[in-house]
């Protein structure tokens, strides 16, 4: 079949990142026989004629819209990205007769009301490499669910099943202009609990990692014939309890690839081997998702580590010269005056990082911060999450909060409140040539 598959983000913060869900579907149904055209959005500039002209030129029998993100997550300046999806849909419905299936992170956080909004024609939760190409087989055959038929809980994919993304050489040069970024996925899944975090039930709670050989063969292929020059490893957590990444970093170590590069990690379970190992594979920044700054809050968040983790494996990359990121969000649960001006004093004594700082959490459905806020009020049943909506503890006032923290970070150079106020700057350098996310020329440490 003749599938157009679009990238419809739009967002460019903190960087613009390559569509690579869209990039691993494809792959899928290329394998599958069909004949895949990619078109991205983003690097089309956001052109409607652009979109126009590739929907007539491939003359798709079905279209596949990749959605990444609802909104940018930050209650102090707030961007929305669903209504121009809308807009992409109808564009394409204006052009074609083909059906409309929507998928990505954005759409299966909250699939029905993206239906909806979007006003697809179909949706698929989760992962979309198996759901997508079995949905491709029955229409070819001329079996098309009734319109609005939203697929989910297919078997998720082996790690070894995992495919590599379609890395499309003119797509990556747009995107390796800013800041030579290429991303890699290793495993998918997180067994944790953290009470606000959906990437659970986007990628499922069971590690599953692809195999070390073909990541590195993923590397190698970006490196040497993209000419990428930093790998960030998307994975939702890096450093999985069942020691995942270490496979990968030996198999990267022995093969001798050393690329500059980053990845989410959790302040827990690091030991100076791996960091040595890290740093030999190329490891240039870390960023932690360390998320709240004192115990009572990270209890509130279901934290599985202390700030006594937090501080020792911030001092482990310190004393090895790594930079570090710290992630943090005031105004989650068990938040209260006291926590917050503890947290602000433990982020003031850490060091050698870049730090930044989020106030009020997004609120996404089925996460246990979601239900906290059904219990204490702060949302109802009937709410339309798609509508950014932050929880904020009752024990706090916001705009205390606020005053607090700009009060107690505008003097501290390395620490980001609100946490989006460099990234003009951050673009800037981009421009320039610099590679990488860049915050670690905020971290004392590189000073
Ligand atoms: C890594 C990551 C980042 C990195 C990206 C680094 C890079 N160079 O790529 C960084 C830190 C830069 C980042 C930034 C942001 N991120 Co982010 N990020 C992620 C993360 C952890 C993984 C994304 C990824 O690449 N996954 C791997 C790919 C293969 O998976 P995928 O895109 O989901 O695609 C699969 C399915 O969705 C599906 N699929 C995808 N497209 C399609 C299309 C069709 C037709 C079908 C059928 C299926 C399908 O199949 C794919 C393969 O299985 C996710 C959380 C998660 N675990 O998903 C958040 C996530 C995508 N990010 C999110 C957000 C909000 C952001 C920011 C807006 C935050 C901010 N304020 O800066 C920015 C926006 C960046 C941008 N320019 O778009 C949200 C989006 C949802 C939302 N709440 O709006 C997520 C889901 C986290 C969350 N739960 O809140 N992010
Ligand atoms: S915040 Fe990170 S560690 Fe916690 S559940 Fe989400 S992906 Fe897992």
């Amino acid at each position: 079949m003749k599938v157009l598959m679009i990238s419809a983000n739009t967002s460019r913060t903190p960087y613009p990142v390559y569509p690579l869900g869209m990039s691993m579907v494809a792959a899928a149904v290329s394998g599958a026989g069909h004949d895949v055209t990619c078109f991205d959005f983003l690097q089309s500039n956001l052109s409607f004629d652009a979109l126009r002209d590739a929907v007539r030129k491939v003359e798709p029998e079905v279209v596949g819209i990749s959605i990444r993100n609802i909104d940018n997550v930050n209650l102090l300046n707030e961007q929305r990205y669903v209504e121009i999806v809308r807009d992409v849909a109808d564009c394409v419905r204006r052009e074609s007769r083909a059906g409309i299936v929507l998928g990505g992170s954005a759409f299966s956080i909250m699939p029905e009301r993206m239906l909806s909004a979007v006003g697809g024609d179909y949706g698929i939760v989760g992962e979309g490499e198996a759901l997508f190409v079995r949905f491709l087989a029955d229409v070819s055959q001329g079996r098309y669910p009734p319109r609005g038929t939203i697929l989910r809980d297919g078997d998720l994919l082996p790690g070894e099943a995992i495919p590599s993304a379609q890395y499309s050489p003119e797509m990556l040069a747009h995107y390796l202009q800013s800041g030579s970024v290429a991303p890699v996925q290793t495993k998918r899944g997180c067994p944790l609990n953290c009470v606000y975090c959906s990437y659970p039930a986007l990628e499922g709670r069971e590690i599953r990692p692809r195999n070390p050989a073909c990541v590195i063969d993923d590397i190698e292929t970006l490196v040497n014939e993209h000419g990428a020059r930093f790998i960030f490893f998307t994975d939702s957590l890096f450093n999985d309890g069942g020691g995942a990444f270490r496979k990968v970093l030996r198999e990267m170590a022995d093969r001798g690839v050393s690329v500059p590069w980053s990845a989410f990690f959790s302040p827990a379970g690091i030991t100076p081997d791996d960091v040595e190992l890290m740093k030999r594979t190329g490891l240039r920044a870390v960023e932690m998702g360390s998320d709240a700054a004192c115990d009572a809050t990270l209890r509130g968040q279901r934290k599985l580590f202390t700030w006594h983790d937090v501080e020792t494996t911030n001092d482990l990359f310190a004393k090895a010269g790594v930079s570090t990121a710290h992630y943090f969000m005031f105004g989650g649960p068990e938040e209260t005056r006291a926590t917050a001006l503890e947290g602000i004093e433990n982020i003031r004594n850490l060091k050698c990082s870049a730090v930044f700082v989020f106030m009020g959490i997004r609120i996404l459905p089925d996460t246990e911060l979601y239900e906290i806020a059904l219990r204490e009020n702060l949302v109802t049943a009937s709410q339309d999450l798609l509508v950014p909506y932050y929880y904020l503890s009752p024990a706090v006032d916001r705009n205390w909060l606020e005053k607090t923290l700009t009060d107690a970070f505008r003097p501290l150079r390395h620490v980001v409140f609100p946490p989006d106020a460099l990234d003009d700057k951050l673009q800037l350098l981009h421009k320039l040539g610099y590679t990488g996310s860049l915050w670690e020329l905020l971290a004392p440490s590189s000073k």
